[in-house]
């Protein structure tokens, strides 16, 4: 088992240690942040509407963010309190958005679904399924029309790609060549239906073929395997200016709201992704490969439980905006 994990990382091993530490701290800080969020929802009711956790989903978030610069766009679609924070959005300020709160990423008028940062190109947060697909789109038609070398990463969920704009936003990407990276977070279910109840396609990534536009499927079990895929298509992304679907196959462990029973798959299934834990595996190959102890582990843990901890604390003590905020922020100055 530890040799193959070796095997199966050697061939990243010109990846710094400070670089493969640092994949693992993320992971973990997502993972406590929404664990703390969702202590934040169901026990002292802090806020209220939909909460959907990326628990499970880190190495992606982790993984793809790496891979990026930080003027590369992001768009997303409601599960993206982790995207967010990795794309550089104080952890303090995500939960003050959760909290509905003025210090929040979008001065508390956003919440759960909307995260969204001008200054770190985050363009939300969205909460209708696949309406983040054809904003993408403008946002890579925008790249293009001013020559910059940015991409633009579009995440979404595999029930997102039955949507019709889905469909359009690809064929037009493909038609103009848009710099755009649209990536499947194919955990297998949208809220509580197994994808292949909903569509007669067996990977999604042959969603692309339709459109003629590059593709590929990603094992999402491991982080370095998402960092490598991603730094290498979007590498070519911006030599030749084109868009791409990727599939990323992954799992989430929670419901898909908190409020989500999860009658529709069993504890087994459950359990079988969780004894393969993308974040366990990376921290599993850092002890492995002696670039940390079981301590270390243990040590950064406390950390991003800190963070998170903190961010809750500063939440609680930020206001809530005032009567003014209604007038503000509602169109484009
Ligand atoms: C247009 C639209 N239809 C239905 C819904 C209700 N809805 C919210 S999430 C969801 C499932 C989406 O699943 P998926 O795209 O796989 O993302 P995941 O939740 O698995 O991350 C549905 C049907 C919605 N928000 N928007
Ligand atoms: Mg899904």
């Amino acid at each position: 088992m530890k040799q193959d994990l070796m095997k199966q990382k050697s061939k990243d091993s010109v990846l710094s240690k400070d670089f493969l530490v640092q994949l693992y701290k993320d992971m973990i800080l997502y993972r406590r942040f929404e664990e703390r969020v969702h202590v934040a929802y169901t026990t002292r009711r802090k806020f209220a509407g939909f909460c959907h956790l990326h628990i499970g989903q880190e190495a992606v978030a982790a993984g793809v963010q790496h891979a990026l610069r930080p003027t590369d766009y992001m768009i997303g679609a409601y599960r993206s309190h982790t995207q967010a924070i990795a794309k550089g959005i104080e952890p303090k300020a995500v939960m003050a958005e959760l909290f509905g709160k003025v210090d929040g990423c979008v001065r508390g008028k956003g919440g759960s679904m909307h995260m969204f940062s001008k200054e770190k190109r985050f363009l939300g947060g969205h909460g209708i399924v696949g309406g983040q697909v054809p904003l993408a789109a403008g946002v890579g038609f925008a790249i293009k029309y001013r020559g910059e070398q940015d991409i633009c990463v579009c995440y979404m969920g595999d029930a997102a790609t039955n949507q019709g704009q889905f469909h359009e936003a690809l064929n037009m990407a493909a038609t103009w060549k848009l710099p755009v990276l649209f990536i499947i977070e194919n955990n297998r279910y949208g809220m509580g239906t197994d994808i292949h109840r909903t569509t007669s396609v067996d990977h999604l990534w042959k969603r692309a073929l339709a459109y003629d536009m590059a593709h590929s499927q990603v094992d999402g079990l491991d982080v370095l395997n998402i960092y490598d895929a991603v730094k290498s298509t979007a590498d070519g992304m911006r030599r030749d200016n084109h868009p791409h679907l990727m599939e990323i196959m992954t799992y989430r462990y929670r419901g898909h709201s908190v409020s989500d029973p999860g009658a529709y798959r069993t504890k087994e299934e459950v359990a079988e992704y969780q004894a393969k834990d993308p974040m366990n595996m990376h921290g599993k190959f850092l002890v492995a490969s002696k670039l940390a102890t079981e301590a270390d582990l243990a040590k950064w843990d406390e950390e991003a439980k800190k963070i998170a901890s903190d961010a809750e604390d500063f939440a609680d003590q930020s206001p809530p905006p005032g009567e003014d905020e209604i007038w503000q922020h509602v169109y484009a100055e």
